[in-house]
């Protein structure tokens, strides 16, 4: 069985000496990999190495230079494209149709998008009058922040960690990955693209691991490490947030979600069915913008119940290979049981299945994680399963009336990440964008992205934004520069 090495300071390090643990093909349900297990010490080298590079000529780089390397690290993952897609798949079980159309070419674009626009960027100045007559000039220069700590989850493992590791080294950081446990092939892949294109040793660290009172803890509580950036659970959000506050570093959170889509009586059905169909089961419900919560008006409730119903019940779960397979497995044993205790819930609550509510054992792949698509209707909004997130290919299915209700039950949630609406009547979309308490409003589609736009959420859903000109302003420290005329 292969092993997946770990990279410090441009060094390999393979299993020997170290312990490792199984990475599993959530499809198959069988390990296929094992990883190097760091340890603390090896978290502590990584920093160190990663505080050298910063003053080494990864520091000394012209910004010209710098974004010309990272332009060619978007190159290399296009030209290593099947690599990319092989390792992604291994670890997630997602299908091809999607790991080749989002994660790999979105990993490539965030190095393009966020070189280019730290290659452009301007800087603020300020001419001051002074009593003298002569003035002063300021000028606001971005500095690196120095090692950044990014921590990442196993749901779209390439993109969200390309996401974070590509502006903060457009803005001159170094920085330290630690991947998901479960998803920890790509981090590696993407260390051998920086050997390859020439980025120098100690700028790109990869550390393999867990995360309390391992890796993770050990980046988040290490005082050379100058901030942290983690997407993941609100739960383990916190945990950092009390770890780092003796370090008082920067964080950016990118945190869970109970996403609504509201679906008004005059939307366009079949677009508003086939975006729902899209919202709910993508990644098989495992990404965090995916709504969980969908509100249908009364006056169409039951025809896009079953028109949704039609369209699970259509998915194909299967090969992830195959071009045709639309959905996959959960990432885990331990997620599906999580996901099956909340089917469970859902009867206890007194909720029904339209669709679902079972694992699912697709030919030849009878020992993976996989579940069936499911829908539920009948709880009330006080419910666990209408609070908690579930991170699965589930929705339930709630009727309204009037706006100012649905408004209202949208935004009952200690989550505000992202909303769907969908609507023909435009004061309507504005006036319930506007109401619906998120970081992120879709109107008429769904995890449409620009990557110039600001992305986080409110409440328990993250801390910041990232995104175009707010990513690169969270990796830099801004420095004024005061000169007497
Ligand atoms: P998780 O919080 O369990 O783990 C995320 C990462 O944090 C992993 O690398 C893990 O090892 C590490 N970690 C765990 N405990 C830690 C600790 N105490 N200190 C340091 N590191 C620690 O999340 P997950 O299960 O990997 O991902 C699913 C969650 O991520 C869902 O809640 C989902 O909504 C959320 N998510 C949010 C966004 C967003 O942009 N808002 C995007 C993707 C996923
Ligand atoms: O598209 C992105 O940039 C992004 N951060 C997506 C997050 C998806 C959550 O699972």
């Amino acid at each position: 069985m292969k092993t997946i090495p770990s990279l410090i300071g441009g060094r390999w390090i393979g299993p020997e000496n170290r312990s490792q643990f199984d990475n599993f093909n959530p499809a198959l349900g069988v390990p296929y990999a094992k990883v190097v297990k760091n340890s603390i010490e090896d978290v502590d080298e990584a920093v160190q190495c990663a505080k050298k590079a910063l003053h080494g000529p990864w520091g000394q780089m012209s910004l010209g230079d710098r974004v010309a390397l990272l332009e060619k690290v978007a190159d290399t993952i296009m030209e290593r494209f099947d690599a990319f897609l092989a390792a992604e798949m291994a670890d997630t079980g997602k299908p091809i149709s999607l790991a080749s159309q989002i994660d790999i070419p979105r990993g490539a674009a965030n190095f393009r998008i966020f070189a280019r626009m730290a290659a452009s960027m301007g800087s603020d100045s300020f001419f001051t009058h002074t009593p003298d007559g002569q003035g002063a000039v300021n000028y606001v220069q971005q500095m690196p922040v120095g090692v950044v700590g990014v921590i990442c989850p196993w749901n779209l493992p390439l993109l969200l960690m390309t996401w974070k590791v590509a502006p903060a080294l457009a803005m001159g950081n170094t920085v330290i990955v630690k991947p998901s446990e479960e998803t920890p092939a790509t981090a590696t892949l993407l260390g051998e693209v920086m050997e390859q294109v020439g980025v120098p040793a100690g700028v790109y660290n990869v550390v393999h691991g867990f995360g309390p009172e391992c890796v993770g803890d050990a980046l988040v509580t290490h005082p050379d490490v100058a901030a942290i950036t983690f997407t993941g659970e609100s739960r383990t959000g916190s945990a950092i947030m009390a770890r780092a506050a003796a370090h008082i570093k920067p964080l950016s959170f990118e945190l869970g979600g109970k996403n609504p889509a509201v679906v008004f009586g005059d939307a366009d059905f079949d677009k508003a069915l086939e975006g729902t169909t899209r919202s709910v089961f993508s990644n098989c419900g495992q990404v965090c913008l995916c709504s969980e919560r969908v509100y249908v008006h009364e006056s169409i409730f039951d025809r896009f119940a079953e028109a949704l119903t039609e369209k699970a019940r259509g998915l194909v779960l299967a090969d992830p290979q195959l071009e045709t397979t639309s959905m996959g497995p959960l990432i885990s044993q331990v997620h599906r049981d999580k996901v099956q205790s909340y089917f469970d819930l859902v009867k206890q609550e007194g909720g029904t299945f339209l669709t679902g509510g079972v694992t699912a054992q697709p030919q030849g792949f009878e020992n993976g994680f996989w579940v069936e698509p499911t829908i539920a209707t009948g709880l009330s909004e006080t419910a666990r399963v209408q609070k908690e997130e579930i991170f699965g290919p589930f929705c339930h299915l709630t009727p309204f009336k009037e706006e100012e209700e649905v408004i209202h039950m949208a935004n009952d949630t200690e989550y505000g990440l992202a909303a769907a609406i969908w609507t023909e009547d435009l004061k309507r979309a504005h006036r319930v964008a506007q109401s619906v308490e998120a970081g992120m409003v879709w109107v008429n589609t769904w995890f449409l992205r620009d990557l110039r736009t600001p992305f986080g959420g409110v409440k328990n859903s993250g801390i910041g934004r990232e995104g175009g000109r707010h990513s690169l302003e969270f990796y830099s420290e801004s420095k004024t520069i005061c000169i007497k005329m």
